[in-house]
């Protein structure tokens, strides 16, 4: 069920495959024995129909620490070696983290930070003409999830997305090259991040393609196992990401590539109201 890499036009949904090669992260932490244990299962994502694979070396998690960028280079690059020819996102913060994946053929950057840890990061990506993601975070992961606050979070995160946006115009990213993201789980309790979900048409009235990340997050096990629970579920997942579908995101950051794109293809055939795309 192979489908084509990510278009130029963001044509929607698009899966985007999560490939964390980090000892802590949340919900995958430590599953790749090896770099081409990891390789491996990025191409089977991609045979899965994902458009994408988001390669990671700095876990995000709430309470998560900082790692060198050596280490974080040490992490991803034999990775990136290994997936040439592959449609490939870095999710970095780093610039010199950027520059090297780019160099090895990744076509696009997930900052999570949206360019506030590394300013310099935006001319890296324009002059590699790659996409970049911008996401939205109150706080850092060290401590974003002590005490979320908001007003009215939907307005807040729209505000603060457009804020970015200007800043990655200004330093030369093409706009056409941008998408936003809310950054569920980025210092939000569980109702901030439905109510973002609800009120996703506000950030995709932005004008630019959303991705959103709500696989296995702690508020999808909010809502199906009670307080106590970690970690959501696959089809916990893919319920959150047909909701978000319907509500204008584009693409889906996801671990289990194969029940979103099955799940995704029967949305928007919905949507569309006939079977041929
Ligand atoms: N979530 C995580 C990491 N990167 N990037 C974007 N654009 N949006 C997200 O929601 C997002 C992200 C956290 O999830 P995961 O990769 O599973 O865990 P970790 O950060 O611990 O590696």
């Amino acid at each position: 069920m192979r489908r084509e890499p990510l278009s130029d036009d963001w044509l929607r949904p698009a899966v985007m495959g999560i490939v964390n090669v980090t000892p802590d992260s949340f919900s995958d932490g430590g599953r790749y024995a090896s770099a081409s244990d990891a390789a491996a299962t990025a191409r089977r994502m991609l045979e899965d129909g994902a458009a994408i694979v988001d390669v990671g070396g700095e876990s995000t998690r709430p309470g998560a620490a900082d790692v060198s960028q050596d280490e974080e280079l040490r992490r991803i690059l034999p990775v990136l070696e290994l997936l040439e020819g592959c449609p490939v996102s870095i999710d970095t913060s780093r610039a010199g983290v950027a520059r090297r994946a780019l160099a090895l053929g990744a076509t696009m950057v997930n900052d999570v930070t949206a360019l506030r840890r590394e300013p310099e990061l935006a001319e890296v990506v324009a002059e590699a003409g790659a996409r970049l993601c911008l996401m939205h975070m109150q706080g850092e992961p060290r401590t974003m999830q002590e005490a979320p606050h908001y007003g009215d979070v939907v307005s807040e995160v729209a505000s603060f997305l457009e804020e970015r946006l200007a800043v990655a115009l200004a330093a030369g990213v093409a706009e056409e090259r941008i998408c936003l993201d809310p950054g569920f789980g980025f210092g939000k309790t569980a109702d901030h991040n439905l109510e973002l979900v609800r009120g996703l048409d506000r950030i995709v009235a932005i004008g630019r393609p959303v991705l959103v990340g709500l696989s296995r997050k702690w508020t999808l096990a909010r809502v199906v196992e009670g307080p106590e629970a970690r970690l959501g579920t696959d089809a916990a997942s893919v319920g959150a990401a047909v909701a978000a579908f319907d509500r204008g995101a584009s693409l889906f950051r996801v671990h289990d590539v194969r029940s979103h794109v099955e799940a995704l293809a029967v949305a928007a055939a919905v949507e569309r109201g006939t079977v041929t795309p």
